[in-house]
């Protein structure tokens, strides 16, 4: 039972949501590329959405409230394919969520951990969010039964991928997309901000987990299906194997705790607030 894994957000009450999918099986998988292209502001207005990606169900309490939060740059047309999928799919699920995408100002190299931790503490400014689900544009939740809220144990939700045939390739690997609480996230100081460049940020963020005690949870393979939207692979960082090595020093004075950056630019656009950070 799925109810029993999930850390609710709110109390149970008369007229709680459910969390189920309209009777839609499991197997029933969803290919993004099939489905067609809105107009953004189009679909604002048709799913009742409020500018900066805001929802929450209207004729139900809903049980989780959920800041999904999407380092970004340079991946338009992928943003625009997961933007169009993942709203019908959030709202299926019954969530009070709202989507941040947080954009890296050009010059260094992309440091999707530190954009994590923006995106963290710029939510955290503008609501109580009680859960954050971190994860890449790129990746496509594939059944409705992946529920985007938070489990009582910190949750690797992308450990099935089209492009790892299916399989988890390590099972240390917490990359992809992940769904943790606020205080789970917390308390492991967040993400490290070394991590300049493709790789082993995310493999630091498992040695935090593991550091401070926390087993991760995983939804069976069949539930945690992905597509992952075809680009040119990156070129790993040189620097990621010496940041790994001397990673548990780093972990009370490198994260949340000395979180430095500036908001450049941002607006509430109609499908996801979005943040232009330097960092
Ligand atoms: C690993 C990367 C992860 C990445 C996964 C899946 C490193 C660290 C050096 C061992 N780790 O190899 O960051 O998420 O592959 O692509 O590169």
């Amino acid at each position: 039972n799925i109810y029993d894994e999930m850390e609710r957000s709110y109390p149970p009450r008369d007229n709680s949501c459910t969390i189920s999918v309209n009777g839609r099986r499991s197997s029933q998988l969803f290919y993004p590329e099939e489905h067609p292209r809105e107009d953004p502001v189009a679909m604002a207005r048709r799913l009742g959405i409020l500018p900066g990606g805001q929802w929450k169900p209207l004729n139900c309490h809903p049980l989780f409230n959920v800041a999904i939060i999407l380092p970004y740059r340079n991946r338009q047309s992928q943003l625009a394919v997961f933007m169009n999928y993942i709203h019908p799919f959030l709202q299926a699920q019954n969530l009070d969520y709202r989507i941040f995408v947080i954009e890296q100002s050009p010059m260094r190299e992309f440091n999707r951990a530190k954009l994590f931790n923006v995106g963290y503490a710029e939510a955290t400014k503008v609501n109580d969010f009680h859960c954050f689900i971190f994860q890449d544009v790129d990746l496509i939740p594939q059944n409705p039964d992946n529920i985007y809220a938070c489990t009582k144990m910190p949750r690797h939700m992308s450990s099935s991928v089209n492009t790892f045939r299916y399989n988890l390739p390590y099972t240390g690997l917490f990359g992809g997309a992940i769904a943790l609480t606020r205080k789970q996230f917390e308390r492991v100081n967040g993400f490290s901000n070394v991590f300049y460049g493709w790789g082993g940020e995310d493999d630091d963020f498992y040695s935090r987990l593991q550091s401070r005690g926390f087993q991760i949870t995983r939804f069976g393979p069949d539930v945690a299906q992905y597509y992952m939207l075809t680009h040119k692979k990156e070129s790993p960082s040189t620097a990621r194997f010496a940041n790994l090595e001397n990673s548990a020093r780093r972990y009370d004075t490198d994260g949340l705790s000395n979180l430095e950056y500036r908001v450049l630019n941002h607006q509430l656009r109609p499908l996801y607030s979005w943040i232009l950070a330097d960092v």
